[in-house]
């Protein structure tokens, strides 16, 4: 399988993530926004990151590409099988791709995205709204986390993987899991991060920041 795009965003690392939880290889490959290559738009035809190559089967967008995955490798699942812990898995997937994303990137894509690596002049304005965003949602998410464990029912899940890859980008922009402010979420985080399978993305991840943006590379 082809993994297209870059392990800074939070969408490509959660897939990243999946497929090592699932040990099945990939081969990154680069794509992303402001691209014009040829292979990269047959596989994501609006230009987002990430997309697969799977023996020809192309798919685009995190949470279809993670379906995908968690029909073809079951083992072990990452979307929860009983009704309500389903529906609350989705929701965490939902919630970081879309409400927590759209806070979060309005501050990456504005302060670093695209000044730095578009050469985009960045919306400050828009990055300040983003911050003025975000202490809402730390708090929903502090006051959602459990003291142990996964944030649905006992077992690791996607919902973990998607917030938890949103914070970690939000790291290069000075808002990651701040333990003073947010201790259970913090705990939680680390939790996750420990993992072998993010240990693995984080790995690359470290050596493609020292290469593109060397100064956020240990952020
Ligand atoms: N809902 C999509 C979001 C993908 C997305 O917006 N990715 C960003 C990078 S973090 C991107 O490709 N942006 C480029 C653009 O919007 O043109 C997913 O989960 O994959």
């Amino acid at each position: 399988m082809k993994l297209y795009g870059g392990l800074l965003s939070p969408f490509v690392r959660k897939v990243a993530v999946v497929l090592g939880e699932k040990g099945v290889d990939y081969t990154p490959a680069r794509g992303g926004p402001g691209s014009t290559d040829a292979e990269f738009l047959s596989v994501s035809p609006f230009a987002k990151i990430p997309a697969i190559n799977d023996d020809g089967f192309t798919l685009a967008d995190s949470s279809a590409i993670v379906h995908y995955i968690e029909a073809k490798y079951p083992e072990p699942a990452l979307i929860p099988a009983e009704a309500q812990a389903r529906g609350q898995a989705i929701w965490f997937d939902e919630f970081g791709d879309t409400i927590f994303a759209a806070s979060g990137l309005k501050i990456l894509f504005n302060r670093v995205v695209g000044p730095r690596l578009l050469g985009k002049p960045g919306d400050e304005a828009l990055a300040l709204e983003g911050e003025a965003e975000l202490p809402g949602i730390m708090a929903y998410l502090e006051s959602v986390t459990p003291a142990d464990g996964w944030l649905v029912g006992d077992a690791f899940s996607v919902a973990d993987i998607t917030v938890a890859s949103m914070l970690c980008t939000l790291r290069y922009v000075g808002y990651g899991p701040n333990a003073a402010a947010y201790p259970k979420m913090a705990a939680w985080h680390a939790r996750v991060t420990a993992r072998p399978s993010w240990q693995a993305v984080a790995e690359r991840e470290t050596a493609l920041m020292r290469k593109i943006l060397p100064d956020l590379a240990a952020a």
